[in-house]
């Protein structure tokens, strides 16, 4: 029998778990300057478009699905229509969030605005937003804190500001308990835009937040490409310290190239090396959540456009996840790798954990570090290999 062909093992099936939000697809490719050049797609026909390249899930903003001024006989009917769609192409939702930064009520803010109305106002809204993910089956909760934060310093106290967004944290994971939700929360950082400065701004800021939640357990991380990038950083580092610390629970996955506005650009279209990098990580750490696609097709596109750049940043993961593999049977690759985790003997014994035992014998251990100095460590080697690996080469 012939063999499967390559095209054929990069088709998504639901197992990959690969979702996107009703706002990338949705996008009608609005900038800061120009208008609209696509259609905007009601809700249940982007489901219908999304279950055509073969996703698996539609995560959304309250908004995106039910408007801001909505009746609860106006949302009933919305939802139910929406879930409607969902069961008809086996679609799930497995993330929902809170827009808490397109009506000019939250020009300054929600959770930390300076504005107590606000504040409250920012709470009911996200408690309905809860309410309206749970309905639809959602079992992550996402936090972006799009306009928490300042172009004025003098106008707010970061210290407030923080003890604020605690605040607001401590509520919701109060109301999620009260109500017997199972929904877990994942903080997503930003350095900027639409804020000047938006607090904790990388997703190592929000770990060291989170500690300071009274449930911590509750909470993790959505770390996102293009944010950790803006801020010059390394992804793969992000989502290897989020994983460290258990809370590696949502992923938004997109591309970026540089600190620069946030492009949202279509999954590996600029680093792909990158991008090979971060696949690998999180096909062998054991993440199993879903893998989400927070981008958007080129203004440049018309729906058929929309639905390629979808079914790109699909096919780009499952090319990379298969050249992951592949690296792992590359047997220069590997012997290279081999060489560097072969570790000196007389030298392991000296790490072992602190004792007055092993404190004495490493304080009298002698290094000839001209020796040990001399050593080359085939980088350019390993990375070449990976290089041309990855072009097909190999
Ligand atoms: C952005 C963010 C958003 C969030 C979304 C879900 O830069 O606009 O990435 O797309 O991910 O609001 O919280
Ligand atoms: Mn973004
Ligand atoms: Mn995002």
């Amino acid at each position: 029998m012939a063999a499967k062909s390559n095209a054929h093992s990069l088709d998504p099936r639901p197992a990959h778990k690969f979702s996107f939000g009703l706002w990338t697809v949705g996008n009608p490719g609005r900038d800061p300057f120009g208008a609209p050049v696509r259609p905007v797609l009601a809700p249940t026909k982007i489901v219908e478009l999304l279950a055509e390249v073969g996703a698996y899930g539609v995560n959304l903003h309250d908004e995106d699905l039910v408007p801001i001024d909505a009746s609860a006989k106006k949302r009933d009917a919305i939802v139910a229509e929406f879930k409607q769609a969902l069961s008809d192409h086996g679609i799930v939702v497995p993330m929902a969030t809170t827009n808490l930064f397109g009506d000019p009520v939250f020009k300054d803010g929600a959770f930390t605005s300076n504005d107590a109305r606000v504040r409250a106002f920012a709470l009911q809204k996200t408690a309905r937003a809860i309410e309206l993910g749970v309905e639809l089956g959602a079992s992550t909760y996402v936090f972006w804190g799009g306009r928490e934060g300042v172009e004025a310093e003098a106008g707010k106290d970061p210290l407030l500001a923080l003890q604020r967004f605690r605040d607001a944290l401590n509520w919701l994971t109060g109301f999620c308990i009260d109500r017997g939700y199972q929904l877990r929360f994942a903080l997503e950082a930003k350095p900027n835009e639409p804020r000047g400065d938006i607090y904790l701004p990388t997703t190592g800021a929000m770990l060291g937040f989170i500690a300071t939640l009274e449930h911590p357990e509750m909470v993790g991380v959505n770390p996102e490409v293009a944010h950790e990038r803006m801020a010059g950083l390394s992804f793969v580092h992000a989502l290897a310290q989020a994983h460290d610390a258990g809370k590696l629970f949502h992923v938004d996955l997109n591309d970026q190239a540089g600190p620069r506005y946030d492009q949202d650009l279509r999954f590996g279209s600029s680093d792909l090396k990158g991008a090979f990098f971060l696949v690998r990580f999180l096909e062998d750490c054991g993440y199993g959540g879903p893998r989400h696609f927070d981008a958007h097709a080129y203004r440049t596109e018309d729906v058929e456009g929309v639905k390629d750049f979808a079914r790109g940043c699909m096919r780009t993961y499952l090319a990379l996840a298969q050249k992951s593999k592949r690296m792992q049977k590359d047997a220069e690759i590997q012997g290279l790798l081999a060489e560097l985790s072969a570790q000196d003997p007389a030298a392991s014994a000296l790490l072992t954990p602190y004792s007055k035992e092993s404190g004495k014998r490493l304080l009298a251990a002698r290094f000839d570090r001209a020796t040990i100095a001399s050593r080359g460590m085939q980088y350019e080697k390993l990375d070449q290999l990976v290089t041309e690996l990855l072009l097909g080469l190999r």
